[in-house]
């Protein structure tokens, strides 16, 4: 069949352009996913996606009384494994460290990883990662007891700073330092609850990573009020889930998914009203939720992908209220754009 071919008039500036509008043929009409898609076909294969978390940071990626893991990061392992499977509880953790991270991505012992990591060039070219959005905005900060009397990073002059191998952290806080004249002594270790303990047992004076993980840290401790996070902010750190290069069919799940929690919160599309929902007479809201259109099928996943996320797992705004204003994470860069923020969804269509 020949395309249909109409001519349109364009005002761009005053001019009148000539465009041409071409309906789909049937070449172009949706199709399911195509392409190879190893790491989708090898969770579904094994019934279980296998994500790659923290350690424990609270709020973010930690297991509760029970066990059960929970946490911002966690809802969007439960958001893929809902769209894979429509059952959130078909994940298994891997915790890992700053440092083994991205071994532990590389070489397929994860799937995934949804583990406050910083989108660079590095890491998106040379590591052989695909980073699939920011899901939270964040830069680096320092933490250092109130009894101290600190006030700005400046006031660090020769202090010992305790920080994490193998992250942007550490990198940034050499050029900040470089770029400040400030001199200071770095107290290196590995794991989470060992720099912290280190940093609480007064072995540095300040510890330093993501302002998001110095709130979730400090809420932690038996006295929050004992720990002062300093108004400085010396990098960007844009987080959000990453995968391995080579599979770009999930790397597009994740990808909307993201944009698919964004949306719902923009379109005021809850756990709690979706049912309602499925009858709106708004068509963004009817192919988000799989009424019209075939927007899941296009991922690989079923057309009602979006509206069981939702159900199970909410909204952005509901991951983020969960998860991150208990541990007093205000929405800041991370509002919706409509709001004054930097979160923004693509068209669902
Ligand atoms: N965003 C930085 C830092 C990420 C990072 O690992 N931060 C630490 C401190 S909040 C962390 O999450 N540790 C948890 C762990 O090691 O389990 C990066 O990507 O390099």
């Amino acid at each position: 069949m020949k395309a249909l071919r109409l001519a349109v008039a364009c005002a761009v500036g005053g001019l009148a352009l000539a465009a041409t509008m071409t309906t789909p043929t049937r070449a172009q009409q949706p199709a399911p996913a195509a392409g190879n898609a190893p790491t989708m076909d090898a969770i579904r294969a094994r019934g279980t996606l296998i994500c790659g978390v923290t350690t424990g940071l609270a709020g973010f990626a930690q297991p509760d009384s029970q066990g059960v893991w929970r946490g911002f990061d966690v809802d969007y392992c439960r958001a893929v494994a809902v769209a894979l499977f429509n059952d959130a509880n078909r994940v298994r953790y891997v915790p890992t460290t700053a440092q083994a991270r991205f071994t532990a991505l590389q070489s397929g012992e994860v799937d995934m990883l949804a583990r406050n990591t910083t989108w660079t060039l590095s890491r998106d070219t040379s590591l052989g990662f695909d980073f699939t959005g920011i899901n939270f905005y964040d830069g680096q900060g320092f933490m250092v007891k109130a009894s101290t009397g600190v006030r700005t990073a400046r006031e660090l002059e020769g202090a010992t700073i305790c920080v994490q191998p193998g992250t942007t952290t550490e990198q940034n806080l050499t050029d900040w330092a470089r770029a400040n004249r400030i001199r200071f002594t770095p107290v290196v270790i590995e794991r989470l609850e060992e720099v912290v303990q280190a940093y609480v047992a007064g072995r540095c004076d300040a510890y330093t990573t993501d302002v998001s993980g110095l709130a979730a840290t400090r809420s932690a401790q038996p006295n929050p009020r004992e720990h002062t996070i300093l108004p400085d902010v010396i990098s960007k750190e844009p987080l959000g889930p990453l995968v391995r290069h080579g599979d770009q069919r999930f790397a597009d799940l994740l990808r909307w998914i993201h944009f698919g929690l964004l949306g719902a919160e923009e379109l005021g599309i809850t756990s709690a009203n979706v049912q309602q929902r499925m009858t709106d007479a708004n068509p963004e809201v009817q192919r988000m939720l799989g009424r019209s259109g075939d927007l899941g099928r296009m991922l690989g996943v079923d057309n009602a992908w979006m509206a069981n996320i939702i159900r199970t797992v909410g909204n952005y705004g509901e991951i983020f209220a969960r998860n991150l204003e208990p541990i007093g994470i205000q929405r800041g860069p991370n509002a919706l754009w409509t709001q004054g923020g930097l979160q923004y969804s693509p068209p669902f269509r």
